[in-house]
């Protein structure tokens, strides 16, 4: 069943960033439930920034899910990437990533690697990168697995990683993997700036996309740009896609209209066929 979710953001840097919800973790689990997500999704900065009993207080309060945790925190706080051309700063990204995948996966979550990917360039060839890129997600797959759920990959625009831009460059990172517990994130944003038809990059995707940014094309809430989603609503269930839609958008114009705008969008195309 595709269930949705809600970004919460409680890293201070990444004000301005794509998430809906901001920096009060209670207030976000309580219009979330209000609105009737099935989920939210966590950008936090330390693995330690909210405690288990806590977190767990939380959600099950609002019966709400956990659908993934963000590990962003590690580039816009420490500038930590897998991609580095120091071996430290390597593995203190991949550290800082083992430490968010525990923080989700004791809640069922698994984490996202998105920007510490990092990229190509500066002395590291994009073979190289691939290469440190291939290792990490093996190494950190691998690590997830015991808690029960993936670790989740997400290709970016060209403006934010040279490594893996699309869904179908995704598909062959994930295929050369040894892990076979590593899935996509399929985010509309990126998705839009990169591929030629949505629709057909999800379709190709097929069963590697473990995960979705919901979103439109200008990074405001689903609705407010020009995507065409009917299509995509198409390929997701062609493909028998079961995960998430989370709202990783824009606060625009502010949080509850973002977040009530994505639950209606959401409800319009999936209704009743979810
Ligand atoms: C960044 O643009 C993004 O989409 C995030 O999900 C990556 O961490
Ligand atoms: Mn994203």
């Amino acid at each position: 069943m595709i269930r949705s979710a809600v970004t919460v953001s409680l890293v201070t840097e990444s004000k301005g960033g794509p998430f809906v919800f901001w920096d009060d973790l209670p207030a976000a689990c309580r219009q979330a439930k209000e609105l009737g997500f099935d989920a939210i999704e966590l950008f936090a900065p330390c693995p330690d920034a909210v405690s288990k009993e806590e977190l767990t207080s939380l959600l099950t309060s609002h019966e709400l899910q956990l659908a993934a945790v963000g590990t962003g925190a590690g580039w816009v706080k420490h500038k930590l990437t897998l991609t580095s051309a120091d071996a430290h700063v390597r593995r203190r990204a991949i550290d800082f990533i083992r430490s968010m995948i525990d923080f989700g996966g004791v809640h069922g979550a698994p984490a996202i690697i998105g920007s510490m990917q990092g990229r190509w360039g500066d002395g590291v060839s994009k073979d190289q990168a691939m290469t440190w890129l291939t290792e990490a997600l093996n190494e950190l797959g691998e690590h997830a697995r015991q808690h029960g759920v993936p670790l989740i990959y997400e290709p970016l625009n060209r403006y934010e990683t040279n490594l893996v831009n699309t869904v179908s460059a995704g598909v062959d990172l994930m295929k050369s993997l040894k892990s076979d517990n590593v899935k996509l994130l399929s985010d509309l944003f990126h998705m839009n700036i990169e591929e030629s038809d949505l629709a057909a990059a999800i379709r190709g995707g097929g069963p590697w996309i473990g995960h979705i940014h919901f979103v439109d094309s200008n990074r405001r809430p689903a609705g407010c740009g020009h995507l065409n989603f009917a299509p995509i609503v198409a390929a997701l269930q062609q493909i028998g896609y079961g995960g998430y839609l989370s709202a990783e958008a824009l606060s625009w114009p502010d949080a509850p209209s973002a977040a009530e705008q994505t639950i209606h969008e959401f409800r319009r195309l999936f209704g009743s066929s979810r």
